[in-house]
C-alpha cells in the first residue's frame, strides 16, 4: 500500500521510536501529526520529519495520562487533519526497577496511566475520525516485557501484558470495519527508555547496552513503515523485534 499522503498520529514522537517513526513516515511522503508533553522536541523532530519527505508536519502537546489533555488534542485535531490514517501509540516506558516490596506508588501510577490507560483513552479519542474499509492502521507499541517477566519489571511487563490483551480487545471489536489493529513487540533498544527509567542516572543507562549491538529507534520505525504498507487485506497482528545479541529477556549476548 503506497502511504503517500496518509495523515499519520504518532504518540510519544519527541525521542525514541516515535520521533524515528516520524522521519520514517515522513520519508514515504505521509502528513505526520506529532504528540508529547515535550513541545521544543516535537517542532525538532517535525522540521526533521519535513527534511525526510513529509507532506506536512504537526508538533502538539500532549501528555496521554490526562484525559483532558487527550481531549484537547483530539478537538484541536479534528481541526487540523481530515481523518486519521494510522494511529501510533507508542507514548510509554518504564519508571525504576525495583521488586515489589519496594516500589514506589508515584513510578506505578506514571507507567499505568502512559502506557496503559493512556494508550485507551488516546485511541477512544480518535477512533471517530478512522475511516472503515481505506486500509486504515492503529499500532500499539508492546515489549517483549509483556511476554516474559522480570525481576523490577512488575508493573512495567504488567503494563505491557495489558497492552497486548488492549490490542487483541480491539482487534476483534473492529472486525468487520477493515481498520487493522497490531502491536509492535521490541527487545532492547537504545532510545532514551533506560535513561527514564533510572531517572536521569545515565551511567547507568548505558550499561543496559554495554558489549551489545542493541536495536536503533530507526530499526523499528523501519519496521513500523513496512507493517503499515502492506496491502489493505493484511494485518500483521503481532510483530516482536529484538536485538541479534538478546535471544530472550534474559540472554543477551555481551562483548565485554
Ligand atoms: P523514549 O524514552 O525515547 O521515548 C518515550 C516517548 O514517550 C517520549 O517521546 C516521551 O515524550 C513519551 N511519553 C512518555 N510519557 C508520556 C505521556 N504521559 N504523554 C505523552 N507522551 C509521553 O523511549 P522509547 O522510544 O524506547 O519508548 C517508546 C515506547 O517503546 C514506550 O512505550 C516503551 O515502553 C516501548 N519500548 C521500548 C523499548 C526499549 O528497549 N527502548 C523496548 C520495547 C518497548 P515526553 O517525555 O516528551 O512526553
Ligand atoms: C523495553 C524492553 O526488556 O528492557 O520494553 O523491558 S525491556
Amino acid at each position: 500500500m503506497n502511504l503517500s499522503g496518509r495523515w499519520v498520529v504518532i504518540t510519544g514522537a519527541s525521542s525514541g521510536f516515535g520521533a524515528a517513526a516520524a522521519v520514517a513516515f515522513g520519508h514515504a511522503g505521509c502528513h505526520v501529526v506529532l504528540g508529547a508533553r515535550r513541545l521544543d522536541r516535537l517542532q525538532k523532530v517535525a522540521e526533521e520529519a519535513k527534511a525526510a519527505g513529509a507532506a506536512s508536519a504537526h508538533p502538539r502537546v500532549l501528555d496521554v495520562s490526562s484525559t483532558d489533555s487527550v481531549e484537547a488534542f483530539a478537538s484541536w485535531l479534528s481541526e487540523t487533519a481530515p481523518q486519521v490514517d494510522i494511529l501510533i501509540n507508542n507514548a510509554g516506558g518504564a519508571h525504576g526497577l525495583d521488586p515489589v516490596a519496594t516500589t514506589r506508588d508515584a513510578d506505578l501510577e506514571a507507567m499505568v496511566q502512559s502506557n496503559f490507560l493512556g494508550l485507551i483513552r488516546v485511541t477512544r479519542a480518535l477512533l471517530p475520525r478512522i475511516p472503515h474499509h481505506a486500509g486504515a492502521w492503529i499500532l500499539n507499541v508492546g515489549s517483549i516485557a509483556g511476554h516474559t517477566a522480570y525481576e523490577g519489571g512488575a508493573a512495567y511487563c504488567g503494563v505491557k501484558a495489558g497492552e497486548r490483551s488492549i490490542t487483541q480487545a480491539l482487534r476483534l471489536e473492529l472486525n468487520g470495519t477493515g481498520i487493522r489493529v497490531g502491536s509492535i513487540d521490541p527487545g532492547m533498544a537504545e532510545t532514551e527508555f533506560s535513561n527514564v527509567r533510572f531517572k536521569g542516572d545515565d551511567a547507568r543507562a548505558a550499561k543496559v547496552y554495554a558489549g551489545v549491538h542493541p536495536l536503533q529507534a530507526q530499526d523499528v520505525a523501519e519496521a513500523m513503515v513496512w507493517m503499515a504498507s502492506r496491502p489493505a487485506h493484511v494485518c500483521i497482528d503481532e510483530m516482536v523485534i529484538k536485538p541479534t545479541d538478546q535471544a530472550a529477556v534474559h540472554k543477551v549476548y555481551r562483548r565485554v
